[in-house]
């Protein structure tokens, strides 16, 4: 068997109970093929595929808290440092029901190769809770998101480990949690990014991921000779990545047509109105039947089907596997030609062969949403200088590493002769850096 195949099964069996996770090995070691053959003498010998899918250590521990009734509520926190070859492990928190211990190590294990495609000092890891702020009172998060820190703070620092939001978790939960830090360690310092402006935080973060995917889309359409203007897209999600993809595809001349959550999904032929979908989301935290009250024209689904609104582009922002073989299948019947990732692995495995097979225009999430996360290696260096740099300078250096990441990916999916194979570029040039390292470190 190849190392490759050797490495699939023995990951298979250890972690079976775990299909995300697997999922996302398999992508990556699947598209990784052509390196490891290349170097499989001595990537064998140094277990190097082994120990990329083995987390450095995985953290789980109990978050006690007491709920509006004075009743005790015990949830688990996780926090998975996957691997700190070229920076202190870095990754977000994820406050969902749906979270256990597969999501957050295939999430970590993602942010491994996307941390090392933005060319900045960053290793992966990832955590989170099975806690669901949805209907919970400002001091019901309060008091969980203190008891998670309570534990968290023994394992993290500013050189140590650097988690920030994902989904659930935001400028509210990160203030909470950084408050609890600073009690308990008696230190002010960049331990989580997407900090509030008042307390560390850069300016761009909040928009950061958003603006990234479409900054990254920009570069691969003009390089494919299309341009983004008039185009309409369809993107999933009403969170922090959706609202500012949907905000800077108005800024570039496009025309989002869509958005959607885990009820339903709003198709509005003017247009998506940002204020209105901020509003909605961001200050009343409610279901997207409040944005159609607000936009006559526009209509409500309950349940699934953004993928079959006709568009040209679809950017899929919300969760892992929501774009499957029937959505890929509808998407290309109506003429879409290109599909970003701005949620991590949005796509199913099916799916994203579909689309590659039918000729789209493909970049898989660790390229096109790590400008959430260079944004915030940006957060660490203006804190490790206690400096903060204005919105234009913030903004600038996160289009220019779209720009490099994408040409990144297209130039090592050339080397290895997949050119426009943008899943398999961006694993190899994630890839090569951190294996250099590693190889560097020797064995640890
Ligand atoms: P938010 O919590 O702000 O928003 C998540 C959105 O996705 C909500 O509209 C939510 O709907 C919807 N959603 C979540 N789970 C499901 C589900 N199971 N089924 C259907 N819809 C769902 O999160 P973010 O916008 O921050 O994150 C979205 C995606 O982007 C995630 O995959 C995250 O890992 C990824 N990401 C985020 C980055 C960031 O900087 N925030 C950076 C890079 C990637 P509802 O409110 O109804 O649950
Ligand atoms: O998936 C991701 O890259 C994030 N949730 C952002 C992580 C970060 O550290 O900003």
């Amino acid at each position: 068997m190849s190392y490759v195949d050797d490495v699939l099964a023995r990951v298979k069996k250890q972690n079976a109970a775990e299909p995300e996770f697997l999922q996302a090995v398999e992508e990556v070691l699947e598209s990784l093929r052509p390196v490891i053959d290349a170097n499989e003498e001595v990537y064998r010998k140094q277990a190097i595929l082994e120990r990329i899918c083995e987390p450095d250590r995985q953290l789980k521990f109990r978050v006690p808290w007491v709920d509006d009734n004075g009743q005790v509520q015990v949830n688990t926190g996780y926090r998975v440092q996957f691997n700190n070859a070229i920076g202190p492990y870095k990754g977000g928190l994820r406050l969902h029901p749906s979270v256990y211990l597969g999501i957050i190590k295939f999430l970590g294990f993602e942010q491994i190769f996307k941390n090392s495609l933005t060319g900045l000092p960053i290793g992966g890891g990832k955590g989170g809770s099975d806690f669901d702020p949805k209907g919970k009172s400002d001091r019901e998060v309060m008091a969980f998101c203190q008891s998670f820190m309570t534990e968290l703070c023994k394992h993290i620092g500013a050189d140590v480990d650097v988690p920030a939001g994902d989904i659930g978790t935001g400028a509210r939960e990160i203030g909470f949690m950084y408050g609890q830090y600073k009690r308990i360690t008696g230190k002010y310092e960049g331990v989580l990014t997407g900090k509030g402006l008042s307390y560390g935080g850069s300016l761009a973060r909040t928009e950061a991921t958003g603006y990234g995917v479409l900054y990254i889309v920009d570069e691969m359409l003009k390089c494919n000779g299309k341009d983004i203007k008039g185009k309409t897209i369809a993107i999933s999600g009403a969170g922090n990545v959706a609202i500012y993809a949907t905000q800077k595809a108005h800024q570039l001349g496009a025309k989002p047509v869509t958005c959607s959550d885990s009820s339903g999904w709003v198709y509005d032929p003017d247009g998506i109105d940002v204020a209105t979908l901020k509003d909605v989301k961001e200050v009343k935290r409610a279901r997207l039947t409040e944005y159609v009250k607000a936009r006559p024209n526009a209509e409500y689904h309950e349940g699934r089907g953004v993928w079959t609104v006709k568009c040209d582009i679809a950017l899929p922002c919300a969760t892992q596997n929501e774009l499957q073989l029937d959505d890929a299948k509808a998407l290309v019947a109506n003429g879409c030609f290109a599909v970003a990732e701005g949620a991590n692995m949005p796509t199913t495995l099916e799916a994203t062969k579909y689309l590659q097979e039918n000729g789209i225009l493909f970049c898989p999430g660790k390229a096109a949403n790590a400008g959430g996360v260079a944004t915030s290696a940006l957060e660490m260096s203006q804190n490790s200088e206690r400096l903060s740099w204005t919105f234009e300078e913030v903004d600038s250096k996160l289009q220019g590493i779209m720009v490099n990441i994408f040409h990144n990916l297209d130039d090592a999916a050339k080397r290895y002769g997949k050119e426009g194979d943008y899943v398999a570029g961006a694993n190899i040039a994630g890839f090569e850096k951190v294996v250099d390292a590693m190889l560097a470190q020797g064995v640890c």
